[in-house]
C-alpha cells in the first residue's frame, strides 16, 4: 500500500494542484499536465497504454474548476468543460516531480548506475546454459552486463547457432551488413580488417552505422594456440581519467565530428559513410558512447588544416590511456566461451595470430541493441522480482 492522500488544493489561480501526502510531504502537479494525464477511456487506450487525446485538443492554459479527494487514495477533477478526470495516489506518487522523486523513478527506468573497472577486474561468469533456462540468471546476465558492461557466459556448444539462441532469449538480434551472424576467421579478401590473423587495436565495433550497436556477442568456437588473446578496457573510466588529465584532448574528442567509411560486400553490397564524434556525451559532459575504429575512420576528414594536428594528439592521449597497463585487461577465450559487452563503453582488440591454410581460429558474433536488451531487462525484473 503507498502513502494516502490527505489534502489536495488548486494553487496559481487553478495551474497547479498541490497533493499533501499522509507523511506531511507534499507533491505539486502542473493542472495542463494533469489533463494531458487523464486516463480515462476517452483520453487514453488502456490496451496501448498510450495516449489517445489528441495534442490539438488539448488546452494547455487549463485550470481545473474543481478538485475532491475519494477516501484517501484518488483525486477527481472536474474541468472547465465538464470532463472529469481521476488519478489514484500511486499513480501520482510515482510522477511526483520533485528532483529526488524524479531521479528515483529514471534510475528504475534506465539503470544508470556503473561500476567502473581496470586491469585488476574479476571479469563476471555465467554458465551459457544457466542463462538459456533460468530466468534469475538471464536477469542477473543482463543487469551485469548494463551496469559492468561485460559478462563472460561459458560452456556454450562449440557450434555455429548458439548466437541465435541467445539472441531469442534476449528478443532478437540486430541485422548489419555483416549478416545475421558472422564469422571471425582469415578469409581471403577480407572485407574488413577483423577477417585477418592482424591485431586489431582497441576498437568499438561499426561506428560507420549512424546507431552503432549497444551490444556485442562474440562466441569463440576455434581458438588457435598461440596468439589471438583478447583485450579489453572500460571506455567510461578511460574517459573519466582523460577528462581528469586533459580536459582539452577530451574536449576535442567529444566535439569533433570524424568521418567514418565502410564499401564492400557481405549480406549484400554496401557504401556506408558516417559522421560521429570518437567521445559522445550527455548534456552534463559525460561519456554515454564510445565510436572508435581505426581501420574504418575515414582518410576523408571533414575539418579545417589547422585543426587536424591538434585532433591527432588528443587521439593519441586517448589511445594511450586505453592502452594502458592500469586500464585494459587481457584473457583469452577458450571454445564454448561467449564474451557479451556493451560495445557503446566497452573498447577491445585481440592479438594477431599465425596464419595457416587451415581455420585456427572462428569466432561467431553478433549485435543486439540496448532497447531490447533493456526491454527484456524491464520485464525480467517483474517476473523474477514479483514472481507473476
Ligand atoms: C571483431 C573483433 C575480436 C577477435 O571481429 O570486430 O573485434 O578476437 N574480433 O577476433
Ligand atoms: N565485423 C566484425 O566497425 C567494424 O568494422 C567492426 C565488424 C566485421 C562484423 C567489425
Ligand atoms: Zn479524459
Ligand atoms: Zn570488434
Amino acid at each position: 500500500m503507498t502513502l494516502g492522500i490527505q489534502k489536495v488544493e488548486a494553487l496559481d489561480e487553478g495551474h497547479f494542484l498541490c497533493v499533501k501526502w499522509e507523511d506531511g510531504s507534499e507533491s505539486s502537479y502542473p493542472c495542463v499536465w494533469l489533463r494531458d494525464s487523464c486516463q480515462c477511456p476517452l483520453c487514453f487506450l488502456p490496451s496501448a497504454g498510450a495516449r489517445r487525446l489528441l495534442f490539438e485538443d488539448l488546452d494547455v492554459n487549463i485550470v481545473v474548476k474543481q478538485v475532491s479527494l475519494a477516501d484517501r487514495r484518488k483525486i477527481s477533477i472536474t474541468w472547465p468543460d465538464e470532463h472529469t478526470s481521476e488519478y489514484e495516489a500511486e499513480w501520482l506518487k510515482k510522477r511526483c516531480f520533485s528532483e529526488e522523486a524524479r531521479a528515483v523513478m529514471q534510475a528504475d527506468l534506465f539503470l544508470p548506475e556503473r561500476q567502473y573497472w581496470g586491469s585488476d577486474f574479476q571479469l563476471p561468469k555465467i554458465p551459457f546454459e544457466e542463462i538459456m533456462h533460468n530466468d534469475e540468471s538471464t536477469y542477473k546476465w543482463l543487469c551485469t552486463l548494463k551496469k559492468v558492461g561485460i559478462v563472460l557466459l561459458t560452456g556454450a556448444a562449440t557450434r555455429q547457432g548458439e548466437l541465435v539462441r541467445l539472441g531469442h532469449r534476449v528478443g532478437f538480434l540486430r541485422l548489419t551488413f555483416y549478416g545475421p551472424t558472422w564469422q571471425v576467421q582469415d578469409k581471403a579478401d577480407a572485407n574488413n580488417v577483423a577477417y585477418t590473423t592482424g591485431r586489431l587495436c582497441f576498437h568499438t565495433d561499426y561506428p560507420v552505422l549512424q546507431h552503432p550497436p549497444g551490444v556485442q556477442f562474440l562466441h569463440c568456437i576455434k581458438q588457435t594456440a598461440t596468439g589471438g588473446e583478447s583485450e579489453v578496457v572500460d571506455g567510461f573510466h578511460v574517459c573519466n581519467t582523460l577528462k581528469k588529465q586533459n580536459p582539452e584532448a577530451y574536449q576535442i574528442l567529444s566535439s569533433t565530428a570524424v568521418d567514418y567509411v565502410d564499401v564492400g560486400v557481405d549480406y549484400c553490397d554496401f557504401a556506408v559513410h558516417c559522421k560521429q564524434r570518437i567521445i559522445d556525451t550527455d548534456s552534463r559532459g559525460q561519456a554515454i558512447r564510445i565510436n572508435y575504429n581505426n581501420a574504418t575512420r575515414d582518410t576523408v576528414f571533414d575539418i579545417p588544416a589547422e585543426k587536424v594536428r591538434p585532433f591527432y594528439a588528443a587521439l593519441k592521449e586517448f589511445n594511450d590511456l586505453l592502452n594502458s597497463a592500469e586500464h585494459k585487461f587481457t584473457f583469452k577465450l577458450e571454445p564454448g566461451d561467449i564474451v557479451t559487452f556493451d560495445n557503446w563503453r566497452v573498447l577491445h582488440g585481440r592479438q594477431s595470430y599465425p596464419s595457416c591454410s587451415e581455420v585456427t581460429r572462428l569466432l561467431e558474433g553478433a549485435y543486439a541493441d540496448w532497447d531490447i536488451v533493456m526491454s527484456r531487462i524491464r520485464l525480467l525484473r517483474k517476473r523474477v522480482l514479483y514472481k507473476d
